[in-house]
């Protein structure tokens, strides 16, 4: 993945958004969402889609709809009482409904939230192992609703007999889930597979899905369809072997990869969660994400939605749009059309804007003026250790959430990686936590929620919202956890590197300082 490289400021350039501004984006005077290296006509099919292109998703939305409920393969991490695991957080069931119900929902959707861009199938099983159910949502889509995004997940199994029908209804984002190309690592994740009216188990399984894989991403990726490939880490089983993973689907021509973690526990009654096979820890995750980048694109803010998912990118809106509340829906879909292009023309303003901002604001300083003459003989910027921020945001690229506030954190991390004196900020990451604050009745629970977010915070020094409170604020002090609530409203990659600017000219950055230090 493409960092987003930042000069490092001086001193005196370290406080507000102005002098906070740096060259913010993938060079100067390039776009802000890392796909400059792209041909046009790939940049504007995901220029607004949430998952493919990562800047998006700070302003777009997506939604499921669960219509495909059958699956044709078994994956040792999925229980079939839940949705489709290989995109879902396992444990989440979501309510079958037809492809009617599914069309109305959509509309419904895009209605009321219209900077919702993406309508994708997920399951709760595989959507290409159901595939009139599956073709019928999109197809009644097309028609209906020309301006939403078409977007489908799947196994791989069913996906080259498929791949004329996918291009006929315009459905130009697919997902493939491809966990190994070698079928002895196959054969551990995947017990058996349905094919052609049998059960096939074992290696001679494996070796049949990852075919059907590799010819389904060769084919669509022959086509022009913009193909990710999603990854379940599982350390001990594939966690090596995904780099060769990442290599293979980059030379078929994959557009991005999204390494995510294995979710097992006892309870959600799954193989895997049942034998005690663990998940990666986030450090885990992270090392083997950026290894496998030396390869190709990865991505890193998938939330692993549930098949029934509405709203922006860990947000969950469904309970707005029950199948009930849906019916008495009076849906004008050509005037929402019309409102709808207009709130991305807006969105479109406001994105052009805040990067014409950072460039208008870009102040090239190339030293540290460090505190005292003895921290600047430690260090120069090419020893300046790298820093985790966690963010709270409630969308639009700012920082602009109450820390009490939060359901989950975005973590960057900043670092200047070079002797040119850059900051380079990119996300790594989305960590969910229990709310804080629900405000009335849900205080009493406030202390272990607080407890609970700032374990899951460990190893940011710093966490970066609109507001705190006094309480939360010395707990996470003294955890070693740098609230700051200054940089309010300001775009996340301007405030993350004036952050930066303002530890490393503390002299708080020399490679020998650790988070301890920094909180004394
Ligand atoms: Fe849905 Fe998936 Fe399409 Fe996105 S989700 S079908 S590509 S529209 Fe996105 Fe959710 Fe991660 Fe999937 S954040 S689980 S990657
Ligand atoms: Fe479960 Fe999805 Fe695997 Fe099918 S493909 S077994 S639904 S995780």
């Amino acid at each position: 993945m493409q960092q987003k490289v930042i000069e490092i400021g001086t001193a005196s350039g370290v406080n507000g958004a102005a002098a906070g501004a740096g060259c913010a984006s993938s060079g100067c005077g390039s776009s802000s969402d890392k796909l400059a290296h792209l041909p046009e006509h790939i940049r504007a099919k995901v220029h607004n889609h949430p998952c493919f292109s990562e800047e998006a998703h700070h302003h777009y939305a997506r939604m499921h709809v669960a219509v495909a409920p059958a699956c044709n393969i078994q994956c040792h991490y999925c229980n079939r009482k839940y949705d489709c695991s290989n995109e879902s957080r396992p444990g989440v069931v979501s309510e079958v409904m037809t492809p009617e119900q599914a069309v109305k929902k959509t509309l419904a959707v895009a209605a009321e939230i219209p900077q919702m861009t993406v309508l994708g199938i997920a399951g709760p099983g595989d959507p290409l192992a159901n595939p009139e159910r599956t073709l019928a949502t999109f197809r009644a889509l097309s028609e209906k609703a020309p301006d939403i995004k078409l977007c489908v997940s799947t196994n791989g199994l069913a996906l080259p007999e498929l791949v004329d029908e996918i291009c006929q209804h315009n459905i130009d984002h697919v997902t493939i889930t491809i966990n190994c190309v070698d079928p002895e690592i196959g054969a551990k994740i995947y017990p058996w597979i349905f094919w052609n009216n049998r059960r096939i188990k074992g290696v001679k399984a494996a070796r049949i899905l990852i075919e059907q894989q590799q010819n389904g991403l060769q084919m669509l990726c022959d086509r022009g369809v913009l193909v990710k490939v999603n990854s379940v880490m599982i350390p001990g089983v594939n966690d090596q072997h995904l780099k060769e993973v990442s290599r293979v689907v980059k030379a078929k021509g994959a557009f991005l990869h999204n390494v995510m973690p294995l979710i097992a526990e006892a309870e959600h009654g799954t193989f895997y969660g049942i034998m005690g096979q663990r998940g990666p820890t986030p450090d885990e995750l992270q090392a083997l994400q950026d290894e496998c980048a030396g390869d190709m694109a990865m991505m890193r803010h998938c939330r692993q939605c549930r098949a029934d998912a509405v709203g922006m990118l860990g947000e969950d809106r469904g309970a707005e749009f029950t199948l009930d509340k849906v019916e008495q829906m009076d849906i004008d879909y050509e005037a929402a059309m019309k409102r709808r292009a207009e709130v991305h023309a807006a969105i479109e303003a406001n994105r052009e804007a805040q990067q014409q901002q950072r460039n208008e604001t870009f102040i090239p300083l190339t030293s540290l003026k460090r505190p005292s003459a003895s921290k600047t003989a430690q260090s120069s910027s090419s020893t300046l250790r790298p820093v985790l921020m966690a963010v709270a945001t409630s969308g639009g690229g700012l920082v602009n959430q109450h820390f009490g506030h939060a359901r989950e954190f975005l973590i960057y991390e900043a670092a200047a990686p070079s002797p040119t004196g850059k900051v380079a900020v990119r996300l790594i990451g989305a960590r969910k936590v229990d709310l804080y604050c629900g405000g009335g009745d849900t205080c009493g629970d406030a202390e272990t929620a607080l407890a609970g977010s700032i374990r899951t915070l460990n190893g940011c020094e710093v966490v970066l919202c609109s507001k705190i409170g006094y309480e939360p604020w010395g707990d996470l002090e003294a955890a070693g956890i740098l609230p700051n609530g200054e940089h309010a409203m300001e775009p996340i990659e301007d405030a993350v590197a004036a952050v930066y600017r303002e530890m490393a000219s503390n002299g708080r950055l020399d490679a020998a300082t650790d988070a301890t230090a920094l909180s004394a």
